[in-house]
């Protein structure tokens, strides 16, 4: 369901975007839960502080592209999503990377301290944090996509399938 680097009028309704190349093994376990959900979703790495032209052109054309969320991960001085943030209305899902120096605590730092008005829903650091937001990021799109919404419905009910009550075999 990848749309990767759409830049035409009809973007895929939720970005994946992310600070290095780096940061693909983590964002990557995002982008395969919505393939899983048969979500449409596009990706591009955009680095606040190296391509900061990139980020305004991504930041201001999302909306008119298209884009109903945008999931931004990023890791050490994790500046990018609160960027975003602070050049679209769009609802923006920050993901904290894990990085070498300080295991992602200065990623989650970085990007859940937001001052009050410009928003970063900051999820989990890592792995689990990407995936909570392409599961948040689905749950938002399938507001106004009732099928999704409905294979989202059923992801969750397998989990709750798939954990036993008992201890025995
Ligand atoms: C951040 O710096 C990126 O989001 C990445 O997590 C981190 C390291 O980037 P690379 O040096 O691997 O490109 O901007």
């Amino acid at each position: 369901m990848s749309e990767s680097n759409s830049s035409g009028a009809h973007a895929a309704p939720i970005s994946i975007i992310m600070g290095s190349r780096s940061d693909w093994p983590t964002m990557k376990v995002g982008a395969d839960l919505l393939d899983q959900l048969g979500a449409a979703y596009e990706t591009k790495v955009v680095s606040a502080h190296r391509t900061p032209d990139r980020l305004v052109e991504f930041s201001k054309s999302a909306a008119d592209r298209g884009v109903k969320v945008i999931i931004a991960g990023a890791g050490g001085a994790a500046h990018l999503p609160g960027m975003v943030a602070s050049m679209t209305h769009l609802p923006v899902l920050g993901v904290p990377v894990q990085s070498r120096a300080l295991s992602g605590l200065d990623s989650l730092l970085s990007i859940v301290q937001m001052p009050g008005g410009v928003p970063v829903g900051t999820l989990a650091i890592g792995e689990a944090g990407a995936k909570n937001a392409a599961i948040m990021a689905a749950s938002i799109v399938g507001l106004s996509d009732d099928a999704l919404m409905d294979r989202l419905k059923a992801y969750r009910a397998s989990l709750t399938e798939s954990v036993a009550e008992s201890v025995e075999d």
